[in-house]
């Protein structure tokens, strides 16, 4: 009798905790219990901005479209602090996404909590199970792309958790992986009972489907913080002659350089034949436009260049020059950002062949409502072969 009534008790515990309640005059309380459970995901450190915001994307719509289910409900995702990108100059603490990026808006799509909201209610957070993502060493065994996953021996690492020391895991777990996102639920069921998982090498899984309905409504979603539109729009008036979301007065171009000039030779041109593609674009499409934005991570030296050659072909090129101030403020990928919805908002816009950077601007232009064909357009190499870019139009 004895037994079963401290078999009884431990199960109205086990009950009490698992719906949620705590009494918190309680010493012992655990002030997460009641919380959501969390799912956790990290990226590649080498990775840009512009693909992380690709891969927040596939962990939003799995969880959105599995709510949408009404499926796992009680789910919420951890969005990673961006901390120490490799393009960015400078160096800044782990930076919330509300920095860059409406939350409210975010959260409309996709159940979404900032690490630093979980870290304010967590004295100390314990992960129940990492899982480090894997490629399989070749995708193609037998001759065919297959899904599949599978635990492995390998010996695999994780550094990081953005910066935090505070944050421990009780279990790490490798695991080759591919296929689409929606297949790490199969992880996620190995451990019914885990609260709190983490994903390492987000980057691995794939879309489910890309360029669906689901896929446009989430990056519909992710609207760029009040703060930097406010200052894209100033500069757009105060030097662009457009004070709307789609203008008329302007073209821009995305000019990757750095890396691009080296390791991809073959697809981006050289200054002059830069300057020489803009002109034929505006002659072409009948633009009577002569200022040019340009967005570029270029160096100082061949920016004066760029902007030389357009003033002898009578264009008027304008660059966001961010002040030592505006850095420090909204960081290198904030002047980003700017730049971005710069470009999206021009009548014509031409971007950099493969750039993650120029297909977020792509994104945006089709969500404004601009024509493909102001759209999908990139710089060629000076000689040789130049595809057209692949056009992903928007499904509403
Ligand atoms: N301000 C500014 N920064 C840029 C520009 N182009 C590239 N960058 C910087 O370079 C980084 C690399 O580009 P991303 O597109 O984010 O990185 P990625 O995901 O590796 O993409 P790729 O362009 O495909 O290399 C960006 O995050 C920016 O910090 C630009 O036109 N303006
Ligand atoms: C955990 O670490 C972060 C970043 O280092 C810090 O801001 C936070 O106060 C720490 N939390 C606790 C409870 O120590
Ligand atoms: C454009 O506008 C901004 C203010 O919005 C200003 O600081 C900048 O100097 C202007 N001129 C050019 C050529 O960019």
């Amino acid at each position: 009798m004895v037994f079963i009534g401290v078999l009884f008790i431990n199960l109205l515990f086990a009950a009490a905790q698992d719906s949620g309640y705590c009494d918190a005059s309680s010493k012992s309380c655990d002030l997460n219990v009641d919380e959501h459970k969390l799912i956790f995901y990290d990226v590649n450190p080498p990775e840009g901005f512009n693909l992380r915001r690709d891969v927040y994307m596939r962990f939003a719509i799995m969880l959105a479209e599995a709510q949408k289910h009404g499926k796992r409900k009680d789910w919420q995702l951890v969005l990673p602090p961006w901390y120490h990108l490799y393009h960015w100059k400078i160096s800044r603490k782990p930076t919330p996404w509300g920095s860059f990026f409406d939350l409210n808006s975010l959260k409309s799509y996709a159940p979404v909590t900032e690490m630093y909201e979980v870290m304010s209610r967590t004295p100390k957070l314990t992960i129940d199970r990492l899982y480090v993502l894997q490629n399989f060493e070749d995708a193609f065994e037998g001759g065919y792309f297959k899904e599949k996953w599978e635990i492995s021996k390998d010996d695999c690492y994780y550094e990081g958790f953005w910066g935090y020391n505070n944050i421990t895991v009780k279990e790490k777990i490798c695991v080759k992986f591919q296929g689409k996102i929606s297949k790490l639920w199969e992880l996620v069921q190995l451990h019914p009972k885990d609260k709190k998982i983490m994903f390492s090498h987000g980057e691995i899984p794939l879309h489910d489907s890309y360029g669906t309905k689901s896929f446009w409504d989430c990056r519909w979603s992710m609207k760029f913080n009040n703060k930097l539109i406010q200052i894209a729009s100033k500069y757009m008036a105060d030097n662009l002659s457009c004070d709307t979301t789609k203008c008329s007065t302007y073209l821009s171009v995305h000019w990757r350089r750095q890396d691009f000039i080296y390791g991809r030779k073959d697809y981006v041109p050289s200054i002059e034949g830069t300057a020489k593609q803009i002109d034929k674009a505006i002659i072409n499409n009948n633009l009577k436009i002569n200022k040019i934005f340009i967005a570029t991570d270029a160096l100082k030296s061949e920016i004066e260049k760029l902007e030389e050659q357009l003033k002898i072909l009578n264009y008027k090129p304008f660059l966001y020059i961010p002040t030592r101030k505006d850095i420090e403020l909204h960081g290198d990928g904030g002047i980003a950002i700017i730049e971005q919805i710069i470009c999206s908002r021009s009548s014509y816009f031409i971007g950099t062949h493969e750039s993650t950077f120029t297909f977020r601007i792509q994104e945006e232009r089709e969500i404004l409502g601009f024509g493909s064909e102001t759209t999908f357009n990139r710089l060629c190499p000076d000689k040789g072969k130049c595809d057209k870019p692949s056009k992903w139009t928007i499904v509403h």
